[in-house]
């Protein structure tokens, strides 16, 4: 299936004051769509075409580096913008706030770690929360890999690529995963990933 780019499920500036509409239609307009044009384009003749995108981007990864690098990024922010929202971060649902305890130590612990999974990942790529072998796991990954070719399910996944925070936060990182992380996630979307995984 041909890759695809959908709408933002909410304003340019609905993420204001932590990220800002000219970030929003940059990464969205451009970034993320030159990941669905090139990837369509290396989706031809790939031998991956009628495949699903998780199997886009696990049947090439480690075997075509352009293909992997443009599915892998489209699959990460098709996710990306879903685990924001205006008015995010804030309670945790219950079932998620259990796990997080149970595997992670406390709440606090978990976002410590997750800021420092983002602040440490040198050069471009993700910080992620994942479910592997059953378990909750903070994870980092260079470029456009994700936690699907490392055997673990991404649940929450934050964007340290500088085009992500740039505008906005200028070279402050930890700025912007701290706002990330305590005012836009979608702590729902989190959960809802975390119940299909189970
Ligand atoms: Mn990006």
């Amino acid at each position: 299936m041909a890759l695809e780019l959908t709408d933002l499920p909410y304003a340019y500036d609905a993420l204001q004051p932590y990220m800002s509409a000219e970030t929003l239609e940059f990464h969205h307009d451009k970034h993320h769509n030159a990941y669905v044009v090139n990837g369509n384009k290396l989706l031809e003749g790939s031998g991956l075409e009628g495949k699903s995108l998780e199997e886009i981007v696990q049947g090439s990864f480690g075997s075509n580096a352009g293909l992997f690098n443009n599915a892998g990024q489209h699959y990460n922010h098709l996710h990306f913008w879903n685990w924001m929202k205006p008015n995010g971060g804030g309670a945790i649902p219950g079932g998620l706030e259990a796990r997080i305890i149970g595997d992670l130590g406390s709440v606090e612990e978990f976002k410590a770690a997750f800021i420092n999974a983002g602040v440490t990942q040198f050069g471009s790529g993700w910080a992620w929360l994942a479910l592997k072998n059953g378990k909750l796991e903070v994870m980092k990954t260079p470029n456009g890999e994700n936690p699907l070719v490392y055997e673990a399910v991404p649940l929450l996944g934050c964007d340290v690529w500088e085009h992500s925070y740039y505008i906005d936060y200028r070279n402050a990182r930890p700025d912007y995963l701290k706002a990330f992380v305590e005012n836009l996630v979608n702590w729902e979307y989190v959960a809802e990933l975390l119940e299909a995984a189970n």
